[in-house]
């Protein structure tokens, strides 16, 4: 073990650096208690062996010192005392001290002492480790939670937390976001014709496709099975069609073989719709909107990106577009189930 040992007291010190590094111990000596703490900061020690009465700080001081200075890990603490100083003893494992020792000290009871030490020091560092490698779990555990599992993207969980956050964004400090609606196109009969496998690994290479041409800001969801969202944060319609039209191609192009679509290719139709503070409302409104430009994308041929023109909204929609809190996206399926069936 690291061990610090503080005591003015030549002839204890040398009492205790001799036993120690007989021990194996990796000893450093300090002279009085300034040092000590010192020393202490510069090397943390997993023990600390210090004299109660010395220059700078006292044996008591420097215990309180350790114990509010938050390291990570856990220094063992013994104090030790001139013999008769019970009260000094208490004071001191009071303030922090795991151990004491009375002086004249004696190597074998310091050896006793350091078994202890040794013991109470791993244990601290095993639940550290313990401690630590929940954290990673817990971080994957909430990764996983938000992820799709066949395309790794964000999943409808996600997406929710996220939209909550983004209306807020909207109203408290004037952001705005383009959102796009994205479905694969005569999906079923790819199925139909390659087997739900085939359909499988189409999903994941469009579900690639899109976050290759989506930029780092940009948010990427699975919204439904073969459908995806995807979120532009301070982007125009104008712009964020631009982007998703990039999508649109670029999953045009990866050329996957789809005998029943008209392209010969699987291709992607998309609606696009703005959440901005000049029109505060419910992310679920314009998830609605969005649905409504991509059934017109699907009406007008597919394979193609629509948005909903400015002023063609329906005023009288204004009463529906409150701010809806957890109900968003069933409110945005509820649109035209017959028309977008999601898996259950
Ligand atoms: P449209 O062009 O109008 O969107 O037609 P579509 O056939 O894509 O739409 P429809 O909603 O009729 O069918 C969607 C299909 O997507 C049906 C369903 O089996 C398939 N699908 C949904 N989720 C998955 C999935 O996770 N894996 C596979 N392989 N297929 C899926
Ligand atoms: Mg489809
Ligand atoms: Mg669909």
């Amino acid at each position: 073990m690291r061990i610090l040992v503080a005591d003015d007291d030549p002839t204890s010190r040398l009492i205790v650096q001799t036993a120690l590094r007989g021990l194996g111990h990796d000893c450093q000596t300090v002279t009085d208690g300034a040092k000590a703490w010192d020393a202490f900061q510069a090397r943390l020690p997993d023990v600390v062996i210090s004299d109660w009465m010395m220059p700078g700080l006292t044996g008591l001081e420097l215990c309180r010192n350790i114990r509010q200075h938050a390291t990570g890990r856990y220094v063992y603490f013994i104090m030790v005392s001139a013999q008769g100083f019970l009260e000094e003893i208490l004071e001191g494992m009071t303030a922090g001290a795991d151990d004491y020792l009375v002086k004249p000290l004696d190597p074998d009871d310091l050896q006793a002492r350091l078994i202890g030490a040794a013991r109470v020091t791993a244990l601290h560092r095993q639940l550290a480790q313990q401690r630590d490698e929940m954290k990673a779990l817990n971080h994957e555990l909430t990764s996983i939670a938000r992820h799709d599992a066949l395309t790794g993207l964000g999943n409808r969980r996600a997406l929710q937390e996220d939209l909550e956050l983004l209306e807020a964004r909207v109203t408290r400090y004037g952001h705005r976001y383009c959102m796009a609606l994205i479905d694969v196109d005569h999906f079923k009969s790819y199925n139909d014709a390659y087997g739900h496998q085939a359909g499988d690994h189409a999903l994941k290479a469009v579900a690639a496709q899109l976050k290759a041409k989506a930029r780092s800001g940009d948010a990427l969801y699975r919204y439904g099975g073969e459908e995806f969202l995807c979120i532009f944060p301070e982007q125009s319609t104008e712009r964020g069609t631009r982007a998703v039209e990039r999508m649109r191609t670029g999953v045009q192009r990866l050329g996957v073989l789809h005998a029943a679509n008209p392209r010969g290719v699987l291709t992607v139709s998309a609606g696009v719709a703005m959440l901005h503070p000049e029109r505060p409302r419910s992310a679920s409104a314009v998830l609605k909107e969005a649905d409504e430009a991509l059934y017109r994308a699907k009406q007008l041929g597919r394979n193609r990106v629509e948005h909903v023109e400015r002023g063609q909204v329906d005023p009288g929609q204004a009463a529906q577009d409150q701010p809806s809190g957890v109900q968003l996206i069933d409110q945005a399926e509820y649109v035209k189930p017959a028309v977008f069936r999601h898996p259950a």
